[in-house]
């Protein structure tokens, strides 16, 4: 079997995503995700020039040796561009080889460990108010076992949902050391809302200095979060290892790491709890399972980045991941509604706190290249944060 085309498919489907279809002398073809929130448009021109002239005529099967001549063959290594690219491919390859052979994604990873996936949703709202009186009802009425909240409120604004097109990122203020009282604040008031045995994760989104992460993850230990994301920056390893030390709380960390190189000093250095990597920026399957399997060795559990602005594909991905790996621990929960629907087909569905696929070959998932043609992409920046003094913060 020989691959005979690759195409890219950037669509707007109220959102961005940049999908890949490859297609072989057989007939059998597979999709896969490369979308980079901020930045399709350069991830679709490295496929289509670079890396699509490297994939005809060849064995699709090959899937190892692909993600290595992508990685190691380009000499200056990956960023994220580079990346979500060999995402797209990997994804669409290991798809076809689920085709051909007839059986799921999980089966090629080892088979199933767990039926159902445990996972936790977003606490959406405008306001701190409007969370906090939405939190109990919600968790409710979805049976959720675990909620998340971030900091900065109305935080996501902007992020999610691409209405036109933009030619610069929207500007949010954001003042941490003023916001630290707000940030603790509203997980104290949500645990009071949702009881005691509501998990409830807290993503801080990099937002905080570490001397700031730590005087709020400090003043939550008696609140029992179920971990705290992405406390800092992930910039400076080292401070990882400080925030680490200086507090008892579950910590997650990872969806802007590129690699398990990248996370390689979090795990060995029992850093984390949860090793949370973006199966996109990691470069897909192929690079995921080895995280995951590092991570096993250290008795560290994944919590794979899944938030609403990752499509139904990448959402299948880690449901056939989080079902096969020996160490899974939660998994976010992106499962929306939305127009993406019209244009991807298949993916998990949410029942009672927890994820569920249908068994079919490979990933699951079709990517329609009509809808998808309804829906044209936007180009769209991820927000900025400045402070009050206008220097800018990470987002
Ligand atoms: C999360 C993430 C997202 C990111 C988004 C950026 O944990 O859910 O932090 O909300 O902000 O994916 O595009
Ligand atoms: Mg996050």
């Amino acid at each position: 079997m020989k691959i005979t085309q690759v195409t890219t498919i950037l669509t707007s489907p109220n959102q961005n995503y940049l999908f890949v279809k490859i297609i072989t002398d057989s007939g059998v073809y597979g999709v896969g995700d490369a979308s980079l929130n901020g930045r399709e448009q350069a991830v679709a021109d490295l496929i289509d020039a670079y890396l699509t002239p490297l994939l005809i005529g060849r064995d699709p099967g090959q899937i190892e040796d692909f993600w290595q001549l992508a990685y190691r063959g380009t000499y200056w290594r990956g960023g994220n561009i580079m990346m979500s690219a060999l995402c797209g491919i990997d994804m669409a390859l290991w798809d076809i080889l689920g085709k051909t052979s007839g059986k799921p994604l999980y089966a090629l990873l080892g088979g199933k460990m767990r039926n159902s996936v445990l996972c936790y949703s977003h606490i959406l709202g405008k306001t701190m108010e409007d969370k906090i009186a939405r939190a109990a009802d919600y968790v409710k009425q979805r049976q959720l076992k675990v909620i998340r909240l971030r900091a900065g409120i109305p935080a996501a604004a902007g992020t999610f949902g691409v209405k036109s097109p933009q030619n610069g990122p929207l500007v949010e203020p954001w003042n941490p050391e003023e916001e630290i009282y707000n940030s603790i604040e509203y997980f104290i008031r949500v645990r009071e809302a949702v009881g005691r045995d509501v998990g409830i994760i807290y993503d801080l989104h990099e937002r905080f200095s570490p001397d700031q992460a730590i005087r709020i993850m400090r003043s939550l230990e008696l609140y029992n979060p179920f971990f705290i994301e992405d406390p800092i920056a992930p910039d400076c390893v080292d401070s990882l290892r400080y925030v680490r030390e200086k507090t008892s709380v579950p910590i997650a960390f990872g969806e802007l790491y590129k690699s398990r190189w990248e996370c390689l000093p979090a795990i060995t250095g029992h850093w984390v709890d949860y090793i949370r990597c973006d199966v996109i920026r990691v470069g897909g399957i192929t690079e995921a399972r080895k995280i995951a399997s590092l991570a096993e060795t250290y008795d560290i559990k994944t919590a794979w980045h899944g938030p609403n602005d990752v499509s139904p594909i990448t959402h299948a991905v880690n449901w056939h991941l989080n079902v096969s790996e020996y160490n899974f621990g939660i998994q976010e929960d992106g499962t929306t509604d939305g127009l993406i629907h019209e244009v991807v087909s298949g993916g998990p569905v949410y029942e009672n706190g927890s994820l569920f696929m249908e068994d079919r070959p490979g990933i699951g998932c079709d990517v329609d290249e009509a809808a998808a043609a309804r829906y044209p992409f936007r180009k769209a920046y991820i927000p900025i944060c400045r402070q009050g003094d206008g220097s800018l913060h990470t987002w």
